[in-house]
């Protein structure tokens, strides 16, 4: 297979840029090739996925070893933590000098990543492996039930992604990408870092987002931007008091939406402001990139484009026979199949054969329509156990185990609900072991930030006598008050 990285010894100008920290291509390819002759033989490695140079340089490292890489929320708590290393058994941890690990990592090595070390020998593209198929990343994804499942990404998927969303978005080499996105998710890692640096262009990384942070960048050359819905609100919130936001929009090539849906009172008011039409792109961390509105096509709020190149698409009902039919009536589960998916998730021989249809159909759970023109509209997802929240993807059931782990706990049910900013907030419905003395919803919040992570704890909760169950015993989450 070619390499990853065709432009790492070829371009000049500046690849990387986190804060006033910044790598051009001549030094993250000399950087990044001394650090990958050192993960030779590291088998798998794990990175502690700090929005960081050191991120960056580590994961393009180990693609250039050929060592699959699984990126770590550095805000994960120790159940999750621990769940990810013992099930996906790196070898060593890479990190940026000085993060301190919690003890759930004890049990690995530590690799500090020194982005200054430009001594050693500029990265050789052939090193990589010549397997498309082989494993490079390890994502770990949320399901209804159970503790996050890994999705192994194979090098084919990541440049079959990127190089159709070239092709969609007319991206070049010229173009500088500016974004707050995590590294340990597809978006910003595989979309936000690894996508320029495929390209030959650069990306700037704001550390976290805020909007003053993109109207600096993209009013300082930057061509594109990258975020989620709940970042895009919070832009469409913040210009109609800052002219200078509107203006640097204004002057963008192309903004992206994803990760969840960005309803269309935002789509507007930000083409109100600014004169532009932020574009929105569906995928999934198992699938990569599916569909997006074209750089040359019509932008269309409320819908998330046309199949990528080399994506096949199609709509299926309940007895998974194909929907032919277009209009807002036609509405069935997306399934997908390309080159674009993953292999499989680690481990999981029984969830990676049943998320698959006869014929290497891939059920992505969410619910569509087609217009006529083929443009795709997400209208909802079959599994009520899956929330988006800010743009994660986070399993009732996970955070239900987690809180009946508390003591104050007797019964929970988690759902989503929705919020203007976060797209759905979680809500806990807790039955309390002592009703006259439950646990605050503030400590509950805790326990789970804590366990698993805070993006994943109760945003409101509820405490009721007793959950609504059917004469089976099952929690009957539709007949929850007011969900
Ligand atoms: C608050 N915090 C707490 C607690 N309460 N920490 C511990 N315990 C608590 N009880 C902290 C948080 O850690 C955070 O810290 C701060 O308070 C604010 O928290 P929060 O309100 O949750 O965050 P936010 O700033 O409102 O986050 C909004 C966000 C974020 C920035 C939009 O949701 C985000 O980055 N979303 C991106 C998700 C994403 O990339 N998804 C891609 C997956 P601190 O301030 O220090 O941070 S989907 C994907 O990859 C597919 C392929 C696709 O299609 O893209
Ligand atoms: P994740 O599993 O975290 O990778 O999230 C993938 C899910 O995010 C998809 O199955 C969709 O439900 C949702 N998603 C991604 N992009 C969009 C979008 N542009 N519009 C609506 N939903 C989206």
């Amino acid at each position: 297979m070619d390499p990853l990285f065709p432009a790492l010894t070829a371009a000049r100008g500046e690849a990387l840029r986190f804060g006033d920290r910044s790598l051009t291509y001549p030094e993250l390819a000399s950087v990044a090739g001394s650090l990958a002759l050192r993960l030779r033989d590291a088998g798998r490695v794990a990175v502690w996925a700090t929005p960081s140079l050191e991120t960056a340089v580590a994961v393009v490292a180990a693609l250039l070893a050929g060592v699959p890489a699984v990126p770590l929320n550095p805000k994960s708590g120790a159940r999750e933590l621990a769940h990810i290393v013992s099930d996906s058994a790196p070898s060593l941890v890479l990190t940026e000098p000085g993060a301190e690990l919690p003890p759930a990592l004890g049990g690995l090595d530590r690799l500090d990543v020194d982005v200054r070390d430009t001594t050693g020998t500029p990265a050789a593209a052939g090193t990589e492996p010549d397997d498309p198929e082989s494993p490079a990343l390890i994502v770990y994804t949320s399901g209804t039930t159970g503790p996050p499942k890994g999705a192994v990404l194979p090098r084919r998927a990541i440049a079959a992604t990127l190089d159709a969303l070239e092709d969609a978005w007319q991206w070049t080499a010229d173009d500088v990408l500016v974004h707050g996105l995590p590294l340990f998710h597809v978006h910003g890692l595989i979309l936000g870092a690894l996508g320029p640096l495929r390209r030959g262009g650069s990306v700037r990384h704001l550390g976290r987002f805020t909007t003053e942070g993109v109207a600096r960048e993209l009013g300082a050359g930057a061509t594109m931007l990258f975020g989620v819905p709940t970042m895009y609100h919070r832009i469409a919130e913040a210009l109609p008091d800052d002219p200078e936001l509107a203006k640097a929009l204004a002057g963008a090539r192309l903004l992206v939406s994803g990760s969840a849906a960005l309803p269309v009172h935002d789509h507007e008011r930000i083409a109100a402001a600014t004169g532009r039409r932020v574009i929105e792109r569906y995928g999934m961390t198992e699938t990569l990139m599916n569909t997006s509105v074209r750089a040359d096509g019509e932008p269309r709020a409320g819908a998330v484009g046309v199949p990528l190149p080399g994506v096949e698409l199609r709509l299926v009902d309940e007895a998974n026979d194909e929907i032919a039919a277009d209009g807002p009536e036609a509405v069935g589960e997306i399934q997908v199949r390309g080159p674009n998916l993953f292999t499989e998730y680690l481990n999981r021989p029984d969830a990676t054969a049943s998320a698959f249809a006869p014929g290497g159909w891939f059920r992505t759970g969410d619910m569509a329509v087609r217009d006529a023109d083929g443009y795709v509209r997400i209208v909802g997802r079959k599994a009520t156990d899956l929330i988006k929240s800010g743009g994660y993807k986070i399993g009732a059931g996970e955070i239900e185990n987690a809180l009946l782990e508390h003591e104050g706990v007797r019964e929970a049910a988690v759902t989503g609900e929705p919020d203007p900013d976060l797209g759905e907030r979680i809500v806990a419905w807790v039955v309390p072991a002592d009703p006259q003395a439950p646990p605050s919803a503030e400590e509950l919040a805790d326990h789970v930030a804590s366990g698993l992570a805070p993006h994943k704890r109760p945003r409101v909760v509820r405490y009721l006598e007793a959950l609504p169950r059917n004469d089976m015993g099952k929690i009957m989450k539709r007949s929850l008050p007011g969900s």
